[in-house]
């Protein structure tokens, strides 16, 4: 396969390393309209092909798909490039930042029949993938209740200032991950119930949520994640886990330690690797990066949708929408409103 990759930023250089990894697949065209990006990222992987217009790549074409790693206001005009230019598409997140413009991506892609996958990648974590196994494969029964926790204290703003200037943030942004890993341990919600706070003074949008959700299948979840929050050790960028089910419970602890207590009791340490071009303590989100390129490559070979398909996503949006909506009006709000 061939590829193309939008956007030269600051994550971008972990999805053009991971593509390096994957075996078929060449990244024939880089694009930014920023020329001194453009220029260091095609230094670095050795592409010879560049634009700082994407209309003007797509408009000379010669891949099969397209990597949109931008931020959020350029996905739907290029998730709609593409899908007129006719290629499968890897759009980052957060998708978008309203539900139309993601329904409107989705319906675009599906016009052109072609494969749409956003870059929801926490999910594909192998401790979380670790514990996932543990809770599908039965061993504590039926779940009824998760906690899904990411508490830091780390700088992301030194790397992503434009996190610092939003009116939204931390759900947004990285909340979105934790309640997409809900959904895959627990199932879609039909209701959430949320607060907010802003504990940092230098930043506009939100760093603190606290989020309740009752899931469609019956189980309650809480899903808490800060910004705010000066702990040690620090656990940056670790989603910490506790789901009960009805015959035991399985626990991811700080410093990647599953346990389970259920028909086997046992705890593992589930340390991800640290690939080669990777670095501490980003080696787990680095890995997770590689996973979901990996499944990108095997849908499309398969003709499957993607986990975290944009029709899929739209489900992790809503409880975004939903989440600013409760916290904004101090009440629980069903996902059958958006
Ligand atoms: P960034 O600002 O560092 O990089 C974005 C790049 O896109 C910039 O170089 C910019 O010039 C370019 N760009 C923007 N619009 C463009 C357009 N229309 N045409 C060509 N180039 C364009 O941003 P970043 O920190 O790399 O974040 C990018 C996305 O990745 C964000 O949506 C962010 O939320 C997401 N992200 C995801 C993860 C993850 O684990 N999945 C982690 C960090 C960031
Ligand atoms: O942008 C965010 C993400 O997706 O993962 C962590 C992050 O880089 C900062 O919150």
């Amino acid at each position: 396969m061939k590829g193309a990759l939008i956007g030269c930023g600051f994550f971008a250089q972990n999805q053009l390393h991971a593509w390096r990894d994957i075996d078929g697949v060449e990244i024939v065209a880089l694009c930014d309209q920023d020329a001194g990006r453009l220029a260091q990222s095609a230094a670095d992987f050795n592409i010879t092909r560049t634009h700082a217009d994407a209309a003007e790549m797509f408009a000379v074409g010669g891949f099969d798909f397209v990597d949109i790693a931008t931020t959020v206001p350029s996905h739907l005009p290029l998730v709609k490039m593409a899908a007129e230019a006719g290629v499968h598409i890897i759009c980052q997140k957060p998708f978008a930042d309203n539900l139309a413009d993601a329904r409107a991506m989705v319906a675009a892609a599906d016009a052109a029949q072609k494969t749409l996958m956003v870059h929801e990648n926490f999910r594909w974590q192998s401790a979380i993938q670790a514990a996932l196994y543990v809770v599908k494969s039965g061993s504590i029964g039926d779940p009824f209740f998760g906690r899904f926790s990411f508490r830091s204290g780390y700088d992301v703003f030194s790397g992503q200032p434009y996190l610092a200037e939003g009116a939204r943030f931390i759900i947004e942004d990285l909340g979105i991950h934790i309640l997409d890993i809900a959904r895959a341990f627990l199932g879609d919600a039909d209701r959430i119930a949320a607060t907010t706070k802003r504990v940092n003074p230098n930043i506009k949008g939100e760093d603190v949520a606290t989020m309740l959700l009752t899931h469609a299948g019956g189980a309650t979840s809480v899903v808490d994640c800060s910004y705010a929050t000066r702990r040690t050790p620090e656990t940056f960028p670790e989603t910490l886990l506790e789901i009960d089910g009805t015959e035991g419970t399985a626990r991811l602890d700080a410093g990647y330690q599953l346990s389970v207590t259920g028909k086997e009791t046992h705890s593992v340490d589930v340390n991800p690797p640290v690939l080669s071009w990777a670095e501490k303590p980003w080696h787990n989100i680095q890995e997770s990066v590689l996973t979901i390129q990996q499944h990108f490559v095997d849908c499309v070979a398969k003709g499957r949708a993607p986990q975290t398909s944009g029709a899929d996503n739209l489900q992790t949006l809503a409880l975004v929408e939903a989440a600013y909506l409760s916290a904004a009006e101090g009440r629980t709000v069903r996902l059958s409103e958006h």
